[in-house]
């Protein structure tokens, strides 16, 4: 069921769907892709520089403050986590890349459960990529977007703590993002924006997943 996107263009989905979540269940973390929930579902991974809110942004489209562990310092995430939302899907919460302050063994060791995951894992559907929406993208993104784009790995951007800037010097960062993302593929992949604390980009977000699992089941039924 995975993989069968081949352009960006073929993520974005031609009918809107709602989702609502209406129960969230940690349903266990791992570390290489055989240690994986036995029970197959579509996924959907966040992934993005350490800190940047992944587990937050789960915990948001959630309603549930304590489901992903979140933490002011950064690396907190150190395993791949799968949440069940309403026994259909799952959410997945990746561990962070580009943490400067940890070993490189330990870095090394997280870009491995990473790539596991990603390269491996059947069920994934897509990432979202987590950008801070402060800040320029950072050359460890670049280099993540670059290997996913060589993998023909469906991905999403979320731009995040949407809530820490005005709204005139969000729109300007993420035209700025837009601008370089642009520099180096030719159409932007599905893109959002969102604040954990103000609950933005929640529907967005939900509904794109909700319109993507529609597009799969209609694929399977062919
Ligand atoms: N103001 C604001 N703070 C946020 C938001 N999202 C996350 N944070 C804060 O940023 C910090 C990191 O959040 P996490 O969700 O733990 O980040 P993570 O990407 O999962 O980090 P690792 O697991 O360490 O890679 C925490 O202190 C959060 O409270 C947001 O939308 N707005
Ligand atoms: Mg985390």
């Amino acid at each position: 069921m995975s993989r069968f996107f081949s352009t960006f263009a073929d993520l974005i989905p031609i009918v809107q769907q709602d989702m609502k979540i209406t129960e969230a269940l940690f349903a266990g973390s791992s570390t290489r892709i055989s240690e994986k929930p036995k029970q197959k579902f579509p996924e959907f991974a966040f992934i993005g520089r350490s800190n940047v809110g992944k587990s937050s942004l789960i915990n948001m489209l959630c309603n549930n403050r304590k489901l992903a562990m979140t933490s002011s310092t950064p690396g907190k995430t150190r395993l791949v986590n799968h949440f069940l939302v309403n026994r259909q899907w799952y959410l997945v919460d990746l561990p962070g890349y580009g943490y400067a302050k940890m070993s490189m063994s330990g870095r090394q060791k997280l870009a491995q459960i990473i790539r596991n995951y990603i390269n491996l894992s059947q069920e994934l559907v897509m990432l979202f990529v987590l950008i801070d929406s402060r800040h320029d993208i950072g050359k460890a993104d670049m280099d993540f977007l670059m290997e996913l784009g060589e993998a023909r790995i469906p991905f999403g951007i979320i731009f995040t703590k949407g809530d820490k800037l005005g709204p005139e010097a969000l729109k300007r960062q993420i035209q700025k993002n837009v601008e370089t993302i642009l520099g180096f593929w030719e159409e932007m992949p599905p893109y959002f924006i969102s604040s954990s604390e103000k609950g933005m980009g929640k529907e967005e977000i939900l509904d794109y997943i909700g319109s993507v699992l529609e597009s799969l089941g209609k694929d399977t039924d062919k």
